[in-house]
């Protein structure tokens, strides 16, 4: 495998890294134009064009009937007799209790403040009333990415959010891969349906006969979906239009094995032929075993040409002088996931500004951070994460501020309200403050 070695900044400027990466942003205009038309189908059509696109590209035999989940399947999707899923089910649960402990803590609270003339200004905290989440099938709805639904659904549910629904792309026979349907009654969601791709965002915006309109639309989902999204922004809120997935790993050589980093890069190339895998390091001899490691890792994996071309095309073992232009190049890229393999990641933590999330040592490979930890794993892409933050309760609430003055307000500050409207040549408003004190 050819994966690129750079020496940074001798041998490659900020400049030219960053042209290296920015190939990677999807090239979503080619299928803007056939989203468009999609959106409109459903816009005009409702139901029928959703079963049509649904008959076309998942199941042939699909009907608006079957649209929807029924109630009494998704109540009963944990009786079952297999012992695996039983087992894989009590994971699920378990993660799910981790990530809604984690997202507890970001709840922000209505406040008040009170000014001595008993002035009152306030901000309140309200969940959005509906929600429309995405959980992709994957491999034609054998793989679904049931941890997404979890980083989603919780953080909604957090929120207080009053109504969740979930949709997915049915396989060829109809149905939804039981994993969904389990994690679903695991949340206590009872709205499932079956839908996929750009015509499930549409029907989720405009809302059809069958599926109520949401105000946000969540989740990940191929190019059609998160085009789909883009396009509806304005329409409905978004969590984020998240890119393919990213890794930088900073290591001095000393903390982790090669082994270790090796299968860490390589569980975010495995991702998408479009991931980013990067390792920082000013230890040359460690770069040399990681490449072999890199080598070897890949060819045993069962996703290798997905890994392996993510590596060649996106990925990178940099060397860097020191420690110092390590930090100063992991703050340039911005990456989504940064693991700081290094001896005491604590003391390098104070100088990252910019990373969706961090992973500190060699006990937190990225994994702990996709599935179970707690905090979210929809995490800002692409250098974004230079002023976005991670998929939060936040991201499901908004906020109204209050101004409630006292009787004496306009008598002290009337006049000054009134001239700076003047200022602007707004007479009505400088007015409607003058109609209520005495010049
Ligand atoms: N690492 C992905 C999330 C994910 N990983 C889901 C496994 N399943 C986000 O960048
Ligand atoms: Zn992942």
């Amino acid at each position: 495998m050819a994966i690129n070695r750079w020496r940074y900044p001798q041998e490659i400027s900020w400049n030219d890294i960053q042209d290296r990466l920015a190939g990677r942003m999807n090239p979503e205009n080619v299928v803007e134009e056939r989203v468009r038309a999609i959106l409109q189908d459903v816009a005009d059509r409702g139901d029928d064009a959703v079963a049509d696109y649904t008959r076309r590209f998942d199941c042939d035999t699909f009907e608006p009937a079957m649209l929807r989940v029924p109630e009494d399947e998704i109540v009963h999707a944990l009786d079952s007799t297999d012992p695996q899923f039983i087992r894989d089910m009590e994971i699920v649960r378990e993660s799910a209790g981790r990530i809604r402990t984690f997202h507890q803590a970001q709840k922000e609270r209505s406040w008040w403040t009170t000014s001595p003339d008993g002035t009152i200004l306030g901000q309140i905290v309200n969940p959005v009333d509906r929600v429309g989440l995405y959980v992709p099938g994957g491999q034609g709805g054998e793989t679904p990415l049931i941890s997404s639904l979890l980083m989603n659904a919780v953080p909604a549910q957090v929120a207080g959010v009053g109504r969740i629904a979930v949709c997915s792309p049915p396989r060829k026979d109809g149905s939804l891969n039981p994993y969904i349907l389990g994690a679903a009654n695991i949340l206590g969601i009872t709205e499932v349906y079956r839908m996929g791709s750009a015509w499930a965002a549409a029907a989720f915006a405009y809302g059809t006969a069958t599926i109520p309109s949401v105000d946000v639309i969540a989740g990940p989902g191929n190019i059609f979906l998160t085009t789909a999204k883009r396009l509806l922004i304005g329409q409905v809120g978004i969590d984020m239009i998240a890119g393919p997935s990213e890794i930088s790993v900073v290591a001095d050589g000393k903390a982790g094995k090669p082994a270790w980093v090796a299968a860490d890069l390589l569980s975010q190339a495995e991702h998408d032929a479009l991931a980013s895998a990067v390792c920082i390091t000013w230890n040359e001899s460690f770069a040399n075993e990681l490449v072999s490691e890199l080598d070897a890792q890949t060819e045993a994996l069962p996703r290798s040409d997905i890994a392996r071309q993510a590596l060649e095309d996106w990925g990178a073992v940099v060397l860097v002088p020191d420690e110092a232009t390590a930090v100063e190049l992991v703050n340039k890229i911005a990456p989504e996931h940064l693991e700081l393999m290094v001896e005491d990641p604590w003391s390098m933590l104070g100088k990252i500004r910019h990373a969706g999330a961090i992973f500190m040592g060699t006990h937190t490979p990225e994994p702990v951070g996709d599935y179970f930890a707690g905090p979210n794993h929809v995490l800002p892409t692409n250098g974004t994460a230079r002023f976005s933050s991670a998929l939060s309760v936040a991201s499901f609430c908004k906020k109204s501020s209050v101004i409630a003055a006292s009787p004496g307000y306009l008598d002290e500050h009337g006049a000054k309200v009134a001239r700076f409207a003047r200022l602007e040549g707004l007479e009505a408003h400088a007015r409607s403050v003058e109609s209520r004190f005495k010049k």
